[in-house]
């Protein structure tokens, strides 16, 4: 086994024998093997797109697929070899339909005849692909470093895709530029610079998936507005819902309107209270339960009622919980419940409506406690007079932007303390999971601003990244030259394609933790430091020094 795509992985190097995660040997194996499938399509799918000939569903089957294979998605080798299964359908049927079309025979490379034995262990020929990568790099540590940086990015960008095709908005761009990084796999002609270049797109096609998705959300929920989420849970049949999928959260919403049933979010789903329309149609969307994933058995084990999980992060479940517990889409683990979708995409929720029934609920009202999210790009935009006025009379010095994973590791605890430093006249916004170290901190407000702004999700980098922009337009100045500094946080892959839509807008000077990614050699490390002065976090006093020099 060989895995090293994310930051927990063993010894800062690679898990070897058995997944930090939780995910074995035979399932790593698996995957490689499904990507491996992927990989074999992918120059007919691009021949197809040539040809005007493409195949949609094949299209966001592959960005599922490679959504699934992600960390904390899915431990279950079935839905794997599955996957690999309907894979090789996919690329026969469309080999076919593009041989038609263009008439006369094609060469097509050796990888697009891949075959496993679907009768024998598919674990077994999946062992063959952890090398593959290094061979086709010749060796080069350099390159392996950058094809690594590009299929872990492409990883996030096909969850973002997949998320934004969920709500409507897809775009064919990204569809054929996955197709292309998967094919570049596969060359041994490209040099330094063109994986470098690749990484980069990688990014770019990021900034896109993630702008449809902001697209998506809003245009169907409206612009999130500031809102008090309450921390504290009410008397009642409760369902918990955890992950980053929106469109699922609404639908279970729907499901359970009449039910009498109190729905409450956890982890990456708390910044959906923001969002007014689904707190217009739905008031029993009522509070948060919880904070960041890696908390999880703890949280699940004490909530009082059924809980689903749509996305990353989870983690294998204990036997306190895995009854009450429901996977869709692409999350999984062996045995565990889950949902399968109807062809909208949708599942029938109606046995998690049964288990939280059963299930006691909270038999009191809990003394209340609450949190602000919502503070996205429209939002903050709106009342950029006031900010800028802020900045210019010197009320603001500086903005942080302390966001990105959390984690289990002891050197997280350097975002918290980073947080509590920050001089008062200094605003922190932040995103994804990594705020439940500091989101319930009352940091007050600067005037009517507060200082403490929660801009959403992962993927709101996105509103992030607008709100940056749309400063530096207000002040006439570069996004660079803004009295703004990135202090971010890793763990998965959603967190690297962000990370390469950061580094291909061309900001500097972000400080990334807790550690720097494994697969990052000291040379490409090199590289992104002199052209970005992308930097390692240090200790919280020097880097918030260093920032407001
Ligand atoms: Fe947090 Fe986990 Fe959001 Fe990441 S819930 S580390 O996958 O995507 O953030
Ligand atoms: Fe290890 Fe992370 Fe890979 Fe899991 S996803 S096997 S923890 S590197």
């Amino acid at each position: 086994m060989f895995c090293e795509q994310c930051e927990q992985t063993a010894s800062g190097n690679g898990c070897h024998q058995w997944g930090a995660c939780g995910k074995s040997p035979e399932v790593n194996a698996v995957q490689d093997l499904l990507m491996y499938c992927l990989r074999s399509i992918a120059p007919i799918a691009l021949k197809a797109y040539e040809l005007g000939i493409p195949n949609r569903e094949l299209d966001r089957f592959s960005c599922e697929s490679i959504f699934s294979t992600m960390t904390n998605v899915n431990f279950n080798t079935k839905r794997f070899s599955d996957s690999a299964k309907e894979a090789l359908h996919f690329r026969e049927t469309l080999k076919q339909a593009v041989e038609q079309q263009n008439q006369t025979s094609i060469q097509w490379p050796e990888i697009c005849s891949y075959q496993p034995n679907f009768e024998e262990s598919l674990a077994e020929q999946g062992q063959q692909f952890a090398l593959d990568l290094i061979q086709k790099a010749s060796g080069n540590i350099d390159i392996y470093s950058l094809q690594l940086t590009t299929i872990y990015g492409l990883k996030g960008l096909a969850s973002y895709t997949f998320h934004a095709y969920e709500l409507g908005q897809e775009d064919e761009k990204i569809y054929q530029f996955i197709y292309k990084a998967l094919a570049a796999l596969d060359q041994q002609d490209l040099d330094l610079n063109a994986w470098v270049g690749l990484a980069l797109k990688v990014g770019e096609m990021n900034l896109r998936a993630m702008e449809l998705l902001d697209a998506g959300h809003t245009g169907h929920y409206g612009h999130p507005t500031p809102t008090t989420v309450p921390l504290n849970h009410r008397q009642g049949k409760a369902i918990l819902v955890s992950g980053h999928d929106i469109k699922q959260l609404e639908a279970l919403l729907q499901q359970t309107a009449e039910t009498g049933i109190t729905v409450y979010t956890h982890g990456e789903l708390l910044p959906a209270h923001g969002y007014p329309v689904l707190k217009q149609k739905y008031p029993h969307l009522y509070g948060h339960f919880g904070t960041a994933w890696q908390n999880q058995t703890k949280d699940f084990a004490k909530f009082p009622g059924a809980i689903v999980v749509t996305t990353n992060c989870l983690m294998p479940p204990h036997e306190t919980y895995d009854e009450k517990l429901f996977t869709i889409g692409p999350v999984g683990y062996p045995g565990l419940n889950y949902l399968p979708s109807d062809e909208s995409g949708i599942p029938d929720f109606t046995r998690v409506i049964q288990k939280a029934l059963e299930l006691p609920g909270f038999s009191d009202d809990e003394t209340p406690r609450e949190v602000k999210t919502g503070f996205a790009h429209n939002a903050v935009l709106n009342v950029a007079d006031h900010v800028i006025d802020a900045v210019k009379t010197g009320k603001i010095r500086h903005f942080f932007l302390v966001g990105g994973c959390d984690g289990a590791k002891p050197g997280r605890s350097y975002y918290t303390e980073f947080v509590e430093k920050v001089p008062q006249d200094c605003v922190v916004l932040t995103l994804a999971c990594g705020k439940f170290r500091f989101f319930d901190k009352q940091l007050g407000e600067i005037g009517s601003i507060p200082r403490l702004m929660d801009v959403g999700q992962c993927n709101d980098a996105y509103s992030a990244i607008q709100i940056a922009l749309g400063l530096a337009k207000a002040f006439d100045i570069g996004v660079n030259e803004l009295p703004l500094s990135m202090i971010l946080s890793w763990y998965e892959q959603k967190a690297v394609a962000v990370l390469l839509t950061l580094l291909y807008l061309g900001i500097q000077d972000i400080r990334l933790g807790p550690t720097l990614p494994a697969f990052i050699s000291p040379n490409v490390f090199k590289l992104l430091s002199e052209t970005y002065h992308l930097k390692p976090i240090s200790t919280p006093d020097e880097d918030l020094a260093a920032c407001l020099a």
